[in-house]
């Protein structure tokens, strides 16, 4: 099969309250990525607009998100960072795997389904397509690695099967325009590291979110050395002391997330952070988790309030990052139509 240049692509929601699960599952690895690969990273306010979202709102969560990339350390000037809405290849590609995909695979994907809940007969047809616009973003770089938290894995997975089915579907039109025996890469998540999965600090069962109605839930990038300090003190754990190795996080959900929180923020291991407070209470675990991420978030969270406040520079770098990426876009978008059969 076909090589193709490594090159990385990932996406981050505006829809508020960026928090400790963005940060550690995604935006940490691609602040990680850019120093080895060339790297474009989205805001994707199309997907975005799945569910209801207030303009206003929005537009604020845009510059949010833009402040958050640069504010943890991805250079935009090395790297395209730009919203999705004004590449439009996103929205024309996402129509061709729309009719690639099959229903069957969409009706699989869970996150639809918690998504949607019990109303689905109410749910936008955008919610239920969502995935399609996914493997657009990516496919429509020809991206090969896509770093994702792990809620992420499946959509990817369906990202591949469009791909795979696409250069099999067009294999014979792939080849008599010139682009070998495969026209898409099939992409490869990276869900790697101790906090994959960062789960809500109130129910070690259910993922942090942005839309969980508790803000006790997340650690927000934007919260103070105050608010950082209340929710991990608050946060629930159980009786028991802290296990010496990682087997005896077993059965222990929240003890789990936060020796993983603990890990991440130091780049470290959950065995690590057990040599160190295993058999110690929770307390002052708390008290040094607090001070950690107190340490690595107060900065980040300052930083993203120093770019909003500057709308203009804000919405430089994503016109630069959009002129960028539309010149990959507009490339590959011109070949999917050649391969397609329409006629330009
Ligand atoms: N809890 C998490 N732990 C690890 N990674 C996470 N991600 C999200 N939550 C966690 C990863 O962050 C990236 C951006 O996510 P997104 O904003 O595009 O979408 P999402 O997964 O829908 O985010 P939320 O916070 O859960 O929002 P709502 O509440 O709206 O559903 C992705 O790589 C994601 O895996």
């Amino acid at each position: 099969m076909a090589t193709f240049p490594e090159r990385v692509f990932s996406g981050v929601q505006p829809t508020g309250n960026l928090h400790l699960g963005n940060y550690l599952g995604a935006i940490v690895k691609f602040v990680e990525l850019q120093r080895s690969h060339e790297c474009l990273y989205c805001v994707v306010d199309l997907h975005a607009i799945t569910v209801p979202q207030k303009p206003e709102e929005l537009k604020a969560s845009i510059r949010e998100v833009t402040a958050a990339f640069i504010a943890c350390g991805v250079d935009p000037a090395a790297h395209a960072i730009f919203n999705q809405s004004q590449v439009s290849g996103h929205a024309e590609l996402a129509w061709v795997f729309n009719c690639v995909a099959r229903i069957g695979w969409l009706n699989r994907m869970t996150q639809f389904k918690e998504k949607a809940g019990k109303d689905r007969e109410n749910a936008s047809v955008g919610l239920y397509a969502y995935p399609c616009l996914m493997a657009a973003d990516i496919l429509l770089y020809k991206a090969t690695h896509v770093p994702v938290g792990e809620d992420q894995k499946q959509h990817l997975e369906l990202a591949r099967d469009v791909a795979q089915k696409f250069n099999l579907d067009f294999s014979a039109s792939i080849a008599a325009n010139g682009f070998g025996d495969a026209f898409f890469p099939l992409p490869e998540p990276l869900i790697q590291g101790p906090a994959t999965r960062v789960m809500s600090l109130r129910d070690g069962s259910k993922k942090m979110s942005k839309s969980d109605p508790s803000d006790y839930s997340r650690i927000n990038l934007s919260d103070d050395a105050d608010a950082i300090a209340q929710k991990v003190r608050k946060a629930k754990t159980d009786p028991e002391p802290l296990p010496g190795e990682t087997a005896g996080l077993e059965g222990r959900p929240e003890a789990d997330n936060l020796v993983g929180v603990y890990a991440a923020l130091t780049g470290s291991t959950k065995a690590d952070v057990l040599k160190t407070f295993g058999g110690g209470q929770f307390s002052a675990f708390k008290s040094a988790l607090v001070d950690l991420a107190v340490a690595k978030l107060g900065p980040i969270g300052a930083e993203m309030k120093r770019l909003t406040a500057d709308p203009g520079y804000i919405d430089g770098v994503l016109a630069d990052g959009a002129a960028r990426a539309r010149m990959i876009a507009d490339e590959n978008m011109k070949a999917v139509k050649d391969v397609l059969g329409f006629v330009r």
